[in-house]
Order: structure tokens, then sequence, then C-alpha cells
């Protein structure tokens, strides 16, 4: 039955089973979910492109009727059809953990989303900023640098990406909000601090909303500590994904289906030792591909994000 009510639109916040959703116009409206969809298991996530139509219900006016097909999909924060993830992480309070920004490399390039390094709070470690930057491009990612007199700015974030969705991620207390309140020139992203005896931050931000742009959206998301690739089911062969230097070496192994480890003829392990290679790079690639192979049949559960 065609309904001539039907809209378009995009989900820009959803909380406790009622979303907001943003329609072409520009005007924004509160939905609820027609249950088949409930039924089908798929949860509807900020960043959903959906048609809505009324519902009769004066509360929750609109109802979401059907969510159309994804992009992609990433389940930490719950976003869909990301354009850009912004992958922040601050030099120092919090200390960077490297392990954690190449795992997430790894998720973002094996859901084929665009991801761009963006190191925090350059202020208080130039040295330590200019060496983690130059190493992530010598790798192959783009880098941008964000510090107290210089915030990554709605200029900066128009030259990264132009349009669609942008979303922030990364530890607590990196400066993900301050950034997006700079950007969005307010303060509606509440902030924190970062706890002097740990050296955390404090999980400020607790819910994933998009805001508009001149160029598109943006969405601050809470801050998270550790994540595990075993867990969400990602294959040891998806590991070098996070690593454009190494595919791009392993063009000249001698062998199709070199590791990388100790295999003859290998030009990873050259670049290696020739210092092309960053050796911390290597390492994480290295214990995370040994960790995934070695449990390749262990799997209890396989979330696998569209
Ligand atoms: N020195 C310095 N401090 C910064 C910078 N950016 C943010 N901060 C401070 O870092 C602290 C944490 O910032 P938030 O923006 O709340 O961090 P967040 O990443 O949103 O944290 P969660 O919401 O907990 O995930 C605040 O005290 C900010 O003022 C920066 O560039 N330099
Ligand atoms: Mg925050
Ligand atoms: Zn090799």
């Amino acid at each position: 039955m065609e309904d001539n009510t039907q809209t378009e639109g995009i989900i820009t916040k959803g909380v406790g089973g009622t979303y907001t959703v943003r329609l072409l116009n520009g005007d924004r409206i509160l939905c609820q979910i027609r249950g088949g969809i409930r039924k089908s298991g798929v949860v509807p996530a900020v960043g959903d492109n959906v048609k809505v139509s009324e519902s009769g219900d004066p509360d929750i006016p609109y109802v979401i009727d059907e969510i159309l097909p994804r992009k992609n999909y990433l389940i930490r924060p719950s976003v869909a059809n990301i354009d850009c993830l912004m992958l922040t992480f601050a030099v120092v309070d919090p200390q960077p953990d490297l392990t954690l920004t190449d795992k997430l490399l790894i998720i973002c390039a094996s859901l084929n989303i665009r991801t761009v390094l963006l190191f925090t709070k350059c202020d208080l470690d130039t040295g330590l900023a200019e060496k983690l930057t130059k190493i992530y491009s010598d790798a192959g990612f783009m880098v941008c640098n964000s510090s107290r007199e210089n915030l990554f700015s709605a200029e900066d974030l128009a030259r990264v990406c132009p349009s669609g969705i942008v979303a922030f991620a990364g530890p607590s207390g990196v400066g993900k909000s301050t950034i997006c309140n700079n950007i969005l020139e307010s303060d509606i992203m509440q902030t924190g601090v970062v706890s002097d005896r740990l050296k955390r931050g404090k999980h400020t931000t607790r819910h994933v909303e998009l805001f508009d742009t001149a160029t598109g959206f943006i969405t601050d998301t809470p801050g998270f500590t550790s994540l595990s690739l075993f867990d969400i089911g990602t294959d040891y062969k998806d590991v070098v994904f996070g690593y454009p230097e190494i595919m791009k070496a392993a063009t000249r192994c001698r062998f199709d289906d070199c590791r990388h480890i100790s295999e003859t003829g290998c030009a990873v392990l050259e670049e290696l030792e020739s210092g092309t290679i960053d050796r911390g790079r290597y390492d994480r690639y290295r214990e995370e591909y040994e960790y995934l192979y070695n449990n390749r049949n262990n799997y209890k559960r396989r979330i696998r994000p569209v």
C-alpha cells in the first residue's frame, strides 16, 4: 500500500526507544519504531537513513517504517553510515594506547570506514606529537593535530572531510567533546577533566547524537578504554588491513601468502630492518595477527558488523 505521508530522514538521536529523525527539509520529529523492525533484530542507530510516516499517537507522532540499507555500521560507538571516523588520541593525559589505536584502524579498514587520526593536546608534548604524526603519516594515514591554542576547527573539518557524517571516537578524556564544541561554536557538549591520580578521563559523554555542521553532521561519542578484536570476531586475515605500509611492502614479498613473520624473501621484514617500517607498528601487527591466528578455531561468538 502506498502511503503518501511517508517521507525520509536520518536518525540523529535515540533515547529509550524514541528516535529523533531529521527530515530532508531540516525539521526534527520524534519517532517510535514499527514492531516489525524490532522483530527483525535490527536495532536502529544514529546515522540510519529511514522512512517515516505519521503514527496517530500525539506523544510520539511519527513511526519509523523502514531502515534503508547501511553502507557501514560501527558497533561501539553505535553509528551507521559513517563517512569519516576521526580516531582521537591525546599525546598525553591520557597517555596514548597505540595498541588500541591500531586495533581501531584494523576495524575501520575491515569495515571500509575512512579514518583520520587526530592527535590532541599537542601543546602538552610537541616532541611526542611530531613523532606520532610522523609514524602514522609515514604509514599512510591522514593525521591532524589539535592543541589548546589551535583546537581542531570547522575549517579543519571541511578540509579533511568535506561532507557527510563525521564521528569522533577515542579514549575518555582526550578532548573529543572539547573539539566538537569548538566546531559547533557552542558549549553543547559537556566536558570533563582528566584525573590527576588515575590519568584517565571521567567518561563525561554518555550518548551519541548527530549535530548539523555547515558541511554535514558530526557526532561526539563516549570514550572507551579497551577493545578485543577476538570478541568482535575480527578475522586474522583482516589484521593487515590496518597496516597500509605492510600491505604496500607485501606486494614485493616472494610468497603470495607471506605472513611477514619469518618467511624468506619477505619485503616487510627487509623494510623493518632498514627502518622504513616502524618497529612499534610492526610489533603490534605481529602480536595481533598471531593472537587471532592461534585462536582462530576458538571464536565463542562472532559478531560480524555489517
Ligand atoms: N592541554 C589541553 N587540554 C585539553 C585539550 N583539549 C581538551 N583538553 C582538556 O581535556 C579534558 C577532557 O576533555 P573532554 O573534551 O571532556 O574529553 P572527551 O574526550 O570528550 O572525554 P569523554 O567524554 O570522557 O570521552 C578537559 O579538561 C579539556 O579542557 C588540548 O588541546 N590541550
Ligand atoms: Mg566527551
Ligand atoms: Zn612478507
